[in-house]
Formats: structure tokens, C-alpha cells, sequence
């Protein structure tokens, strides 16, 4: 039985400014050049590219206390959030493939402008959950859920408050309880309280380790859509795979999802139909060797597949 062929958006957004490591900007081309599109189209699927994404460089961006390119990335991923808020309101489904995951500030806040009631699950080894002040990186890639939450504050240390409110106009437009994140396993302090706190449903590899990937995929989604009629946004960081199986990344963590456990939770996903939005992000080809590189991008290219339903009988 064959559904009709759903709409889909390719969104390239070619960015690496937040985070310190040269390459993960050209993460989109070789996803393409080893045939994202063409396969998304043997799906049940028509897809369509986008295009790259553009990101003028800025003059002068200096750390605003110690954080880096904060100018440049709140620019760029305002692009990015209108570029997939067009798309998500446009086509069935949006997929932004990346860059660093400071792009996730742009693709989450376009989505939930499309799909306001959309969950959002986050597969991590990290949980990006740092505000400006608690990031000891200082680099934004580790901040896009705080800023999601609304749980940032004006940056401290600048120069005036056009600088201080530089993302302040990301919408606040996650609640705690349509957060859920898969594979965490490198949670600063900060993070840890907060998810605490605020009680965010978090799936860390020690539940994979105890209840299997395939419970935890269902009581993520239990957790947060009970009725399971909300539409659903994937945002996935490479690094939540092992680097056994994902070398080419910038902040790579031992101990992480397998092939098939990163494969089945796209394959669970897409079996729920309501799947809306996805990101790849942090797949980054000049890590490592050519033969990682590949390896890398092939993950890339499966866990998208899995998503739009190829391994679905
Ligand atoms: B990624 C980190 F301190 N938490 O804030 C930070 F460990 O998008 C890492 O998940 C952030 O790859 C990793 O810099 C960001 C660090
Ligand atoms: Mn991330
Ligand atoms: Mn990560
Ligand atoms: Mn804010």
C-alpha cells in the first residue's frame, strides 16, 4: 500500500562558527556528494534542495566575555530559522543538514513557528543545555537548548544592550516537557541541575545500557506526547554514535550508540508517521582520514534514510 509521495525540503546550512573546529561547514557538500539527495528520492519521498545556505562573515566579532562569534552565529542562524520556518510552513517535512548544532537554534524555533506542538527529541552524547554564562567552551554549539528554554540571560561583559540582547530574538518556544534527549553521556554540572530540575526527560547511554534502545525510543515518546498525535522534530548530533562508528566529529565521546541502535531509533521514529523535521549536524570530513570521513558521512546518510522510512516494510 503506498502512500502518496510527500514534500520534502533540503536545507544545506554550511556553518561552523559555533564552534572552534574548521570543516564541519563542508559536512552538507559531501552528504550530498555521496548522494543524499537521489537516495531520499528512491524513498517515498520528492525532495527538493534548497540550496546552501549563505552566512556573511562579520566584522569585528569579538568575544562578548567568552563567547565566540556571537554576532555571527546569532546572524546566521536567524537565517537559518527563517529558511526552515519557509520550508516546514511550505513542504511535510524539512531536513537541515549541518554545521555545527548551533544551528539548532534556527531550526528548531522555524519548526515550532510551523509545528508549535511538535516534541523535539535531541540525540546527543552532549546536552547543549549551557547558557552563555555556564558554557565554559564559550562556544555556542554547546548552547542552543538553553536558548530554546528561555533559560539564557543577556550576555554578560558587553559592550551595550544591543550586545548584551543579541539572541534575543530567539523565541522562547520550548517548554521542559517537549524536550527529550537519547545518548547522553558528557553533561556538564549546569546541565545536569537543570535537567533536574526542570525535569526534562533525559535518556542517558546508561538507560540504552539498561533497558534496551528500543524502550527507550518508546518511553521517550510516552514521556512526551502520552496520546502520540504530536508532530515530531529529530534533531541529531552525530556524536551520539560511538566513534567506532562516527570518527569524523569535533567533540567525539567513547561509549556511545551503536550502528543499528542509531538506525533503529530513526526506523522508530518514522514508523510513528509524525515525524515533520530533521537535522544531521557535526559530521565534519576534514576529522580524521578520508576513509573516516566516508565512514562518517555513511552514517549520516543510513540514519537519514531509516528516518524517511527505508528499512519500514
Ligand atoms: B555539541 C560542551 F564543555 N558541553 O559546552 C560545551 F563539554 O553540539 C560540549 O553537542 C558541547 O557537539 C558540545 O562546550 C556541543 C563541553
Ligand atoms: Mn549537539
Ligand atoms: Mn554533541
Ligand atoms: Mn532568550
Amino acid at each position: 500500500i503506498s502512500q502518496k509521495s510527500r514534500s520534502l525540503t533540503v536545507i544545506s546550512a554550511p556553518f561552523s562558527g559555533g564552534q572552534g573546529k574548521p570543516g564541519v561547514d563542508d559536512g552538507p557538500q559531501h552528504l550530498l556528494d555521496m548522494g543524499l539527495v537521489e537516495q531520499i528520492g528512491r524513498l517515498d519521498w520528492t525532495p527538493k534542495f534548497a540550496g546552501h545556505l549563505q552566512f556573511p562573515a562579520v566584522k569585528n566579532d569579538t568575544n562578548i566575555g567568552h563567547v565566540k562569534n556571537p554576532r555571527y552565529v546569532s546572524q546566521s542562524t536567524k537565517n537559518i530559522y527563517e529558511a526552515v520556518k519557509k520550508a516546514s510552513t511550505s513542504s511535510d517535512f524539512t531536513l537541515t543538514i549541518g554545521g555545527d548544532h548551533s544551528i539548532a537554534i534556527g531550526t528548531v524555533a522555524g519548526v515550532q513557528a510551523a509545528h508549535p506542538d511538535a516534541i523535539v527529541l535531541w540525540i546527543d552524547a552532549h546536552a547543549d543545555l549551557n547558557t552563555p554564562a555556564a558554557s565554559s567552551s564559550g562556544n555556542l554549539h554547546g548552547c542552543p537548548v538553553a536558548f530554546l528554554l528561555g533559560a539564557d540571560e543577556p550576555l554578560a561583559n558587553a559592550a551595550s544592550k544591543e550586545e548584551a540582547d543579541l539572541f534575543g530574538w530567539v523565541p522562547h518556544c520550548l517548554d521542559d516537557s517537549q524536550l527529550g534527549y537519547i545518548g547522553l553521556r558528557d553533561v556538564d554540572a549546569f546541565e545536569k541541575q537543570y535537567i533536574r530540575e526542570h525535569k526534562i526527560a533525559a535518556f542517558s547511554m546508561h538507560h540504552v545500557d539498561k533497558y534496551g534502545i528500543a524502550s527507550v525510543v518508546e518511553q521517550a515518546i510516552n514521556k512526551l506526547d502520552p496520546e502520540h498525535k504530536r508532530p515530531i522534530h529529530l534533531s541529531f548530533d552525530v556524536d551520539a554514535i560511538d566513534p567506532v562508528y562516527a570518527p569524523s566529529t569535533g567533540t567525539p565521546v567513547r561509549g556511545g550508540l551503536t550502528w543499528r541502535e542509531a538506525c533503529y531509533l530513526c526506523e522508530a521514529v518514522a514508523e510513528t508517521g509524525r515525524l515533520v523535521a530533521m537535522d544531521l549536524v557535526e559530521c565534519n570530513p576534514h576529522l580524521e582520514d578520508a576513509k573516516a570521513a566516508r565512514e562518517t558521512i555513511a552514517m549520516g546518510l543510513s540514519l537519514v534514510r531509516c528516518a524517511l522510512g527505508e528499512t519500514l516494510l
